[in-house]
C-alpha cells in the first residue's frame, strides 16, 4: 500500500497574508473578497488575516517576496490582473509577476499561492473573478490552505 501525502482543508494554525494589486481593481477585489471568504469559510479567523495591496501586479513578486519573508506567515496568496491590450506590455508583466511569484514559492518557508489572472480580454478577467468560471482567488486560497497542511504534514521547511 503506497503512502500519500496531501494537506487537508481545515484551517492550520498560523497567519495568512493576500498580496492584491489594484489595477483593474473592478476585477482584483472580487478575487480578494473569494480568497477572504474561502479562508474564514474554511474556519480561518478573520484575526488571523492581512492584506497587503500594491499598485499593479508588477509590484507584486516584490510585495509577496517580502511578506513571505518576514516569517510571519504560514501562507501568502497572490491575487492579480493582468489583461492583454495592444502592446507588449501585458508579456513583461504577466511574464514577470508568474516568474517571480513562482520564485518565492520556491524559496519562502511560507506556502505562496498564486491566483493572478492573464487574460486576453475583460470578459475572460470577469468569468474567472466569480462569474462563469468560478473565484481564482477563492481557488489559490483553498489551495494555499491545502499546501500549509501539507508542509506541515511533512515537517517542511
Ligand atoms: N498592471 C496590472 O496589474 N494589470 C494590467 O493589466 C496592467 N497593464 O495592462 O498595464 C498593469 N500595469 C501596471 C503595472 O503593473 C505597474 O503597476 C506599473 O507599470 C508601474 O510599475
Amino acid at each position: 500500500m503506497p503512502r500519500f501525502f496531501e494537506g487537508n482543508l481545515v484551517a492550520p494554525k498560523g497567519r495568512f497574508a493576500v498580496c492584491v494589486s489594484r489595477f483593474n481593481g473592478f476585477i482584483t477585489e472580487q478575487l480578494l473578497g473569494g480568497a477572504v471568504d474561502a479562508l474564514v469559510r474554511h474556519g480561518v479567523n478573520d484575526a488571523d488575516i492581512d492584506v497587503y495591496r500594491c499598485p499593479g501586479t508588477w509590484e507584486l513578486a516584490g510585495l509577496v517576496r517580502r511578506v513571505a519573508d518576514s516569517k510571519q506567515y504560514a501562507g501568502v496568496i497572490a491575487l492579480g490582473c493582468v489583461i492583454r491590450g495592444g502592446t507588449p506590455h501585458f508579456d513583461y508583466v504577466a511574464g514577470e509577476v508568474a516568474k517571480g511569484v513562482g520564485q518565492a514559492t520556491l524559496t519562502a518557508d511560507a506556502a505562496v499561492t498564486f491566483g493572478v489572472l492573464t487574460t486576453d480580454t475583460v470578459e475572460q478577467a470577469v468569468d474567472r473573478a466569480g462569474v462563469k468560471a468560478g473565484n481564482k482567488g477563492a481557488e489559490a486560497a483553498v489551495a494555499c490552505i491545502e499546501m500549509v497542511n501539507l508542509y506541515a504534514r511533512m515537517g517542511a521547511k
